[in-house]
Protein backbone atom coordinates (compact mmCIF):
# COMPACT_ATOMS: atom_id res chain seq x y z
CA UNK A 1 0.00 0.00 0.00
CA UNK A 2 1.23 3.71 -1.40
CA UNK A 3 0.52 6.74 -0.75
CA UNK A 4 0.23 8.94 -4.38
CA UNK A 5 -0.90 12.41 -5.13
CA UNK A 6 -3.58 12.76 -7.78
CA UNK A 7 -3.31 16.40 -8.99
CA UNK A 8 -6.67 17.29 -10.71
CA UNK A 9 -7.99 14.13 -8.71
CA UNK A 10 -11.69 15.70 -8.54
CA UNK A 11 -11.90 15.82 -12.27
CA UNK A 12 -12.81 13.86 -14.78
CA UNK A 13 -9.69 11.68 -15.48
CA UNK A 14 -8.35 12.11 -12.08
CA UNK A 15 -11.32 10.48 -10.07
CA UNK A 16 -11.40 7.61 -12.34
CA UNK A 17 -7.50 6.94 -11.74
CA UNK A 18 -8.07 7.84 -8.13
CA UNK A 19 -11.24 5.31 -7.35
CA UNK A 20 -8.36 2.33 -9.30
CA UNK A 21 -5.64 3.35 -6.74
CA UNK A 22 -7.72 3.03 -3.82
CA UNK A 23 -9.32 -0.24 -5.33
CA UNK A 24 -6.09 -2.07 -5.51
CA UNK A 25 -5.37 -0.91 -1.70
CA UNK A 26 -3.56 2.25 -1.95
CA UNK A 27 -4.20 5.56 -0.86
CA UNK A 28 -4.70 9.00 -2.33
CA UNK A 29 -3.98 12.52 -1.73
CA UNK A 30 -5.52 14.70 -3.83
CA UNK A 31 -4.75 18.27 -5.22
CA UNK A 32 -7.39 19.96 -6.80
CA UNK A 33 -8.52 23.60 -7.47
CA UNK A 34 -12.17 22.78 -8.27
CA UNK A 35 -12.24 24.93 -11.22
CA UNK A 36 -13.77 21.94 -13.10
CA UNK A 37 -13.10 19.19 -10.40
CA UNK A 38 -16.31 18.15 -8.46
CA UNK A 39 -16.69 16.46 -5.00
CA UNK A 40 -19.52 14.43 -7.01
CA UNK A 41 -16.76 12.34 -8.97
CA UNK A 42 -15.43 11.03 -5.75
CA UNK A 43 -18.98 10.17 -3.85
CA UNK A 44 -18.60 6.61 -4.10
CA UNK A 45 -15.19 6.98 -1.92
CA UNK A 46 -14.15 7.61 1.66
CA UNK A 47 -12.63 10.94 1.70
CA UNK A 48 -11.29 13.54 4.21
CA UNK A 49 -9.62 16.75 4.71
CA UNK A 50 -5.91 17.26 4.46
CA UNK A 51 -4.08 15.44 7.15
CA UNK A 52 -7.06 13.08 8.43
CA UNK A 53 -5.88 10.21 7.05
CA UNK A 54 -8.67 9.41 5.21
CA UNK A 55 -8.36 6.88 2.00
CA UNK A 56 -8.88 9.84 -0.28
CA UNK A 57 -7.45 13.23 1.31
CA UNK A 58 -8.10 16.51 -0.24
CA UNK A 59 -6.41 19.30 -0.73
CA UNK A 60 -7.52 22.64 -2.06
CA UNK A 61 -5.72 24.84 -4.22
CA UNK A 62 -3.79 25.78 -7.52
CA UNK A 63 -0.82 24.08 -8.76
CA UNK A 64 0.66 27.18 -9.75
CA UNK A 65 1.83 27.95 -6.19
CA UNK A 66 4.78 26.25 -5.43
CA UNK A 67 3.93 25.83 -1.55
CA UNK A 68 1.19 24.38 -1.65
CA UNK A 69 2.92 21.76 -4.41
CA UNK A 70 5.52 20.90 -2.08
CA UNK A 71 3.28 20.41 0.85
CA UNK A 72 1.02 18.12 -1.65
CA UNK A 73 3.91 16.20 -2.29
CA UNK A 74 5.16 15.13 0.94
CA UNK A 75 5.82 11.57 1.99
CA UNK A 76 3.59 10.50 -1.72
CA UNK A 77 5.69 7.73 -3.39
CA UNK A 78 4.35 9.15 -6.53
CA UNK A 79 2.52 11.73 -8.58
CA UNK A 80 -0.18 11.51 -11.30
CA UNK A 81 -0.24 14.74 -12.80
CA UNK A 82 -3.47 15.14 -14.41
CA UNK A 83 -4.46 18.72 -12.95
CA UNK A 84 -4.49 21.17 -16.03
CA UNK A 85 -5.80 23.57 -18.63
CA UNK A 86 -7.27 21.11 -21.20
CA UNK A 87 -9.22 23.57 -23.29
CA UNK A 88 -7.51 24.14 -26.92
CA UNK A 89 -9.16 27.01 -27.62
CA UNK A 90 -9.37 28.35 -24.04
CA UNK A 91 -5.37 28.34 -24.82
CA UNK A 92 -5.86 30.13 -27.82
CA UNK A 93 -8.02 33.11 -26.28
CA UNK A 94 -5.38 33.12 -22.91
CA UNK A 95 -2.42 31.70 -23.70
CA UNK A 96 -0.57 32.90 -20.09
CA UNK A 97 -2.77 30.95 -18.33
CA UNK A 98 -2.86 27.53 -19.87
CA UNK A 99 1.60 28.22 -19.71
CA UNK A 100 0.98 28.89 -16.15
CA UNK A 101 -1.09 26.02 -15.32
CA UNK A 102 0.42 23.42 -17.78
CA UNK A 103 3.92 24.98 -17.76
CA UNK A 104 4.81 26.16 -14.54
CA UNK A 105 2.06 24.04 -12.70
CA UNK A 106 4.02 21.11 -13.48
CA UNK A 107 7.36 22.61 -12.58
CA UNK A 108 6.02 23.23 -9.51
CA UNK A 109 4.95 19.61 -8.95
CA UNK A 110 8.17 18.12 -10.27
CA UNK A 111 10.12 20.25 -7.92
CA UNK A 112 7.89 18.75 -4.87
CA UNK A 113 8.74 15.58 -6.12
CA UNK A 114 12.28 16.14 -6.00
CA UNK A 115 12.19 17.53 -2.29
CA UNK A 116 9.90 15.19 -1.32
CA UNK A 117 12.35 12.44 -2.76
CA UNK A 118 8.98 10.74 -4.75
CA UNK A 119 10.28 9.30 -7.50
CA UNK A 120 7.86 7.96 -10.35
CA UNK A 121 5.77 11.14 -12.06
CA UNK A 122 3.63 10.65 -14.85
CA UNK A 123 2.01 13.47 -16.45
CA UNK A 124 -1.04 13.40 -18.47
CA UNK A 125 0.35 14.64 -21.62
CA UNK A 126 -1.72 14.93 -25.13
CA UNK A 127 -1.79 13.71 -28.13
CA UNK A 128 -1.86 17.28 -29.00
CA UNK A 129 2.32 17.83 -29.24
CA UNK A 130 1.84 15.63 -32.74
CA UNK A 131 -0.29 18.99 -34.35
CA UNK A 132 -0.76 18.47 -37.73
CA UNK A 133 1.16 15.96 -39.04
CA UNK A 134 0.29 13.89 -42.63
CA UNK A 135 1.71 10.83 -41.24
CA UNK A 136 -0.95 8.25 -39.52
CA UNK A 137 -0.79 6.66 -37.30
CA UNK A 138 1.25 9.41 -34.95
CA UNK A 139 4.26 7.66 -32.94
CA UNK A 140 6.15 8.81 -30.62
CA UNK A 141 9.50 9.49 -32.47
CA UNK A 142 7.77 11.99 -34.62
CA UNK A 143 8.88 15.43 -33.78
CA UNK A 144 6.50 17.43 -31.74
CA UNK A 145 4.92 20.21 -33.78
CA UNK A 146 2.45 21.91 -31.65
CA UNK A 147 -0.74 24.13 -33.00
CA UNK A 148 -1.94 25.89 -30.11
CA UNK A 149 -0.58 27.14 -26.42
CA UNK A 150 -2.28 23.68 -25.16
CA UNK A 151 -0.23 22.10 -27.04
CA UNK A 152 3.23 23.66 -26.65
CA UNK A 153 2.32 23.87 -23.05
CA UNK A 154 2.26 19.83 -22.71
CA UNK A 155 5.19 19.02 -25.29
CA UNK A 156 7.10 21.49 -22.39
CA UNK A 157 5.79 19.60 -19.62
CA UNK A 158 7.08 16.96 -21.40
CA UNK A 159 10.68 18.32 -21.59
CA UNK A 160 10.81 19.02 -17.84
CA UNK A 161 9.89 15.45 -16.87
CA UNK A 162 12.94 14.46 -19.29
CA UNK A 163 14.93 16.96 -17.49
CA UNK A 164 14.34 16.06 -14.28
CA UNK A 165 15.07 12.38 -15.45
CA UNK A 166 18.38 13.37 -16.35
CA UNK A 167 19.49 15.79 -14.03
CA UNK A 168 18.05 13.75 -10.94
CA UNK A 169 16.78 9.98 -11.63
CA UNK A 170 13.42 10.36 -11.33
CA UNK A 171 11.24 7.98 -13.05
CA UNK A 172 9.25 9.89 -15.10
CA UNK A 173 6.61 8.73 -17.62
CA UNK A 174 4.43 11.22 -20.43
CA UNK A 175 1.41 9.22 -21.29
CA UNK A 176 0.15 10.99 -24.39
CA UNK A 177 -3.38 11.15 -24.09
CA UNK A 178 -5.40 10.79 -27.41
CA UNK A 179 -9.08 12.92 -26.75
CA UNK A 180 -10.35 10.54 -23.52
CA UNK A 181 -14.36 10.36 -22.94
CA UNK A 182 -16.27 8.68 -20.37
CA UNK A 183 -18.50 8.99 -17.48
CA UNK A 184 -18.05 12.11 -15.28
CA UNK A 185 -16.36 14.72 -17.98
CA UNK A 186 -17.70 17.60 -17.58
CA UNK A 187 -20.67 18.74 -20.15
CA UNK A 188 -22.15 22.40 -19.26
CA UNK A 189 -18.93 24.13 -20.68
CA UNK A 190 -18.02 24.75 -24.19
CA UNK A 191 -14.88 23.61 -23.38
CA UNK A 192 -15.40 20.15 -23.07
CA UNK A 193 -14.65 17.48 -24.99
CA UNK A 194 -16.69 17.02 -28.20
CA UNK A 195 -18.77 14.07 -27.02
CA UNK A 196 -19.67 15.55 -23.78
CA UNK A 197 -21.46 18.13 -25.48
CA UNK A 198 -22.62 16.30 -28.40
CA UNK A 199 -24.48 13.89 -25.81
CA UNK A 200 -25.54 16.57 -23.39
CA UNK A 201 -27.24 18.90 -26.19
CA UNK A 202 -29.05 15.76 -28.01
CA UNK A 203 -30.61 14.62 -24.60
CA UNK A 204 -31.46 18.87 -24.27
CA UNK A 205 -32.95 18.74 -27.70
CA UNK A 206 -31.00 21.03 -28.78
CA UNK A 207 -29.10 20.89 -32.49
CA UNK A 208 -25.15 20.15 -31.83
CA UNK A 209 -22.56 21.98 -34.53
CA UNK A 210 -19.59 20.53 -36.29
CA UNK A 211 -17.03 22.93 -36.78
CA UNK A 212 -16.01 22.35 -40.32
CA UNK A 213 -16.89 19.79 -42.90
CA UNK A 214 -16.95 16.70 -40.32
CA UNK A 215 -14.28 14.63 -41.72
CA UNK A 216 -11.65 15.72 -39.07
CA UNK A 217 -10.91 12.45 -37.24
CA UNK A 218 -10.31 11.60 -33.86
CA UNK A 219 -8.88 8.66 -31.72
CA UNK A 220 -11.67 8.69 -29.08
CA UNK A 221 -9.99 6.71 -26.18
CA UNK A 222 -12.55 5.72 -23.14
CA UNK A 223 -11.56 6.94 -19.69
CA UNK A 224 -10.60 3.31 -18.57
CA UNK A 225 -8.20 2.32 -21.19
CA UNK A 226 -6.14 5.43 -19.36
CA UNK A 227 -6.42 4.18 -16.28
CA UNK A 228 -5.39 1.08 -17.40
CA UNK A 229 -2.14 2.56 -19.02
CA UNK A 230 -1.34 4.74 -15.96
CA UNK A 231 -1.68 1.80 -13.57
CA UNK A 232 0.96 0.19 -15.50
CA UNK A 233 3.37 3.27 -15.67
CA UNK A 234 2.83 3.09 -12.63
CA UNK A 235 4.58 -0.13 -12.24
CA UNK A 236 6.66 -0.62 -15.15
CA UNK A 237 10.73 -0.73 -13.46
CA UNK A 238 12.08 0.32 -16.47
CA UNK A 239 11.68 3.46 -18.07
CA UNK A 240 13.66 5.40 -20.65
CA UNK A 241 14.80 8.51 -18.91
CA UNK A 242 11.91 11.47 -20.49
CA UNK A 243 10.01 7.95 -21.69
CA UNK A 244 6.64 9.13 -23.82
CA UNK A 245 3.89 6.83 -24.84
CA UNK A 246 0.94 7.64 -26.28
CA UNK A 247 -2.07 6.31 -25.13
CA UNK A 248 -4.97 5.55 -27.43
CA UNK A 249 -7.72 3.63 -28.60
CA UNK A 250 -5.81 2.49 -32.15
CA UNK A 251 -9.05 3.55 -34.12
CA UNK A 252 -10.00 6.94 -35.43
CA UNK A 253 -13.56 8.12 -36.54
CA UNK A 254 -14.65 11.39 -38.29
CA UNK A 255 -16.79 14.07 -36.34
CA UNK A 256 -19.62 12.97 -38.88
CA UNK A 257 -19.33 8.99 -37.81
CA UNK A 258 -19.14 10.25 -34.44
CA UNK A 259 -22.59 12.43 -34.60
CA UNK A 260 -24.33 9.72 -36.38
CA UNK A 261 -23.08 7.02 -33.29
CA UNK A 262 -24.50 9.20 -30.83
CA UNK A 263 -27.84 10.52 -32.38
CA UNK A 264 -28.57 6.35 -32.90
CA UNK A 265 -27.50 5.49 -29.71
CA UNK A 266 -29.86 8.19 -28.58
CA UNK A 267 -32.60 6.70 -30.68
CA UNK A 268 -32.69 9.68 -33.01
CA UNK A 269 -31.04 11.14 -36.40
CA UNK A 270 -31.28 14.52 -36.16
CA UNK A 271 -29.22 16.61 -38.57
CA UNK A 272 -25.98 18.65 -36.85
CA UNK A 273 -25.62 22.54 -37.41
CA UNK A 274 -22.74 23.38 -39.16
CA UNK A 275 -19.59 25.94 -38.61
CA UNK A 276 -16.51 27.57 -39.89
CA UNK A 277 -13.41 25.27 -38.74
CA UNK A 278 -11.65 25.81 -35.33
CA UNK A 279 -8.45 27.58 -34.48
CA UNK A 280 -5.87 25.32 -33.53
CA UNK A 281 -7.57 22.07 -34.56
CA UNK A 282 -5.56 19.55 -35.92
CA UNK A 283 -7.42 17.60 -38.84
CA UNK A 284 -6.48 13.44 -38.31
CA UNK A 285 -5.37 11.63 -35.40
CA UNK A 286 -4.91 8.29 -34.63
CA UNK A 287 -2.52 6.68 -31.93
CA UNK A 288 0.09 4.20 -32.70
CA UNK A 289 0.11 2.10 -29.67
CA UNK A 290 2.67 -0.32 -30.56
CA UNK A 291 5.11 1.40 -27.38
CA UNK A 292 2.46 1.02 -24.90
CA UNK A 293 2.24 -2.59 -25.81
CA UNK A 294 5.65 -2.62 -25.50
CA UNK A 295 6.83 -0.92 -22.39
CA UNK A 296 4.02 -1.39 -20.87
CA UNK A 297 2.31 -4.09 -22.47
CA UNK A 298 -1.14 -1.70 -22.72
CA UNK A 299 -3.35 -2.40 -25.61
CA UNK A 300 -7.22 -1.30 -25.45
CA UNK A 301 -9.64 -2.77 -23.55
CA UNK A 302 -12.90 -0.74 -24.43
CA UNK A 303 -13.30 0.57 -28.00
CA UNK A 304 -14.96 3.74 -28.74
CA UNK A 305 -18.44 2.15 -29.39
CA UNK A 306 -18.21 0.07 -26.16
CA UNK A 307 -17.22 3.51 -24.49
CA UNK A 308 -19.57 5.28 -25.92
CA UNK A 309 -22.39 2.89 -24.38
CA UNK A 310 -20.95 3.02 -21.42
CA UNK A 311 -20.52 6.46 -21.12
CA UNK A 312 -24.73 6.90 -22.16
CA UNK A 313 -25.19 4.60 -19.59
CA UNK A 314 -23.66 6.63 -17.09
CA UNK A 315 -26.42 9.92 -17.82
C1 LIG B 1 -8.74 17.10 -27.10
C2 LIG B 1 -8.57 17.48 -25.64
C3 LIG B 1 -7.27 18.13 -25.43
C4 LIG B 1 -6.13 17.36 -26.09
C5 LIG B 1 -6.48 16.92 -27.50
C6 LIG B 1 -5.52 15.93 -28.08
C7 LIG B 1 -10.64 18.01 -24.47
C8 LIG B 1 -11.59 19.08 -24.07
N1 LIG B 1 -9.61 18.42 -25.22
O1 LIG B 1 -8.72 18.27 -27.93
O2 LIG B 1 -7.06 18.26 -24.04
O3 LIG B 1 -5.72 16.32 -25.29
O4 LIG B 1 -7.72 16.27 -27.52
O5 LIG B 1 -5.82 15.78 -29.45
O6 LIG B 1 -10.79 16.85 -24.13
N2 LIG B 1 -15.95 19.90 -32.17
C9 LIG B 1 -17.13 20.14 -32.86
N3 LIG B 1 -18.18 20.68 -32.17
C10 LIG B 1 -18.11 21.01 -30.84
C11 LIG B 1 -16.89 20.75 -30.15
C12 LIG B 1 -15.84 20.20 -30.86
O7 LIG B 1 -17.24 19.88 -34.06
O8 LIG B 1 -19.10 21.50 -30.29
C13 LIG B 1 -14.83 19.30 -32.91
C14 LIG B 1 -13.56 20.10 -32.81
O9 LIG B 1 -13.53 21.14 -33.75
C15 LIG B 1 -12.52 19.02 -33.06
C16 LIG B 1 -13.16 17.75 -32.47
O10 LIG B 1 -14.54 18.03 -32.33
O11 LIG B 1 -12.30 18.84 -34.44
C17 LIG B 1 -12.62 17.39 -31.12
O12 LIG B 1 -12.67 18.54 -30.29
P1 LIG B 1 -12.41 18.48 -28.72
O13 LIG B 1 -12.45 19.88 -28.22
O14 LIG B 1 -13.28 17.46 -28.09
O15 LIG B 1 -10.97 17.85 -28.64
P2 LIG B 1 -9.55 18.32 -29.24
O16 LIG B 1 -9.17 17.27 -30.22
O17 LIG B 1 -9.54 19.73 -29.67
Amino acid sequence: MALYLVTGGAGFIGSHLTEALVKRGDRVRVLDDFSSGNMANLASLETGEHGSGAPVEILRGDIVDPDLCREAAQGVAGVLHEAAQVSVPRSVEDPVRSYAVNVTGTLNLLEGARAAGANRFLMAASSAAYGDSEELPKHEGMVPSPLSPYASGKVAGEHLLRVYASCYGMKTVALRYFNVFGPRQADDSPYTGVIAIFVRMLLDGRTPTIFGDGEQTRDFTFVDNVVEANLRALDVQDVEPGCVINVGGGERISLNDLYRAIAKELGGEPTPGYGPDRAGDVRHSLAAVEKAGRVLGYSPLVTWREGLVKTLAWY
